[in-house]
């Protein structure tokens, strides 16, 4: 199941470890939902009834098309490196970014409103749903594999922009206004 952290910049390791402070410095779930970014847990069941979940999920958000997606040198190849790469280049969306973990493992990394990258593992069953305008990176932990079904709503809007670059954009503000109304 998930668990988040505060990331280390300072901790060893590449992109794929943990990057966790020492001690470790958690973060809720209620953190999280405070700037938009939400949690499920459909844990796999050999009945498919996990995919049932994800359905009414889609009928209440109003998801219309998904994908899936293995991240994997084996299945990859020669785009492997460039992927990672991108998927690692901080970034916004103009709309939300919705990824359950089908199978394996990676790190979604989320900046906070005081803009501090915190660090979301993503395993087996759990989804995770980034909203419009938030900057964020995802990459593959040490396990080097993940199966992602990604869920669109019917007019996806998936070009990354990346940071520097994204600061003026509407969805970004729009984000950012919301943001400071926190309580
Ligand atoms: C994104 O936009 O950051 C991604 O789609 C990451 C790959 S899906 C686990
Ligand atoms: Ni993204």
């Amino acid at each position: 199941m998930v668990a988040a952290w505060a990331y280390d910049e300072s901790a060893p390791g590449d992109q794929r470890a943990p990057h966790q402070h020492t001690p470790n410095r958690p973060v809720s779930l209620d953190y999280l939902a405070k700037f938009g970014v939400l949690y499920y847990y459909f844990p796999h069941q050999e009945d498919g009834s996990h995919l049932e979940k994800i359905e009414a999920l889609c009928r209440e958000r109003d998801y219309k098309n998904r994908d899936s997606l293995t991240i994997s040198k084996e299945k990859m190849g020669d785009v492997y490196d460039s992927k990672l790469k991108m998927f690692f280049q901080e970034h916004i969306h103009e709309d939300e970014e919705i990824r359950y973990c089908l199978d394996g493992s990676g790190y979604f990394d989320v900046r906070d409103p005081q803009d501090k990258w915190i660090r979301v593992a993503w395993t087996k069953g759990d989804c995770i749903i980034l909203p419009a305008g938030i900057y964020h990176r995802f990459t593959l932990d040490e396990s080097n594999y993940a199966q992602a079904m990604r869920l669109f709503k019917d007019d996806p809007k998936w070009t990354p922009i990346n940071r520097p670059g994204a600061d003026e954009n509407s969805y970004r503000k729009e984000y950012v206004e919301k943001i400071s109304k926190l309580p």
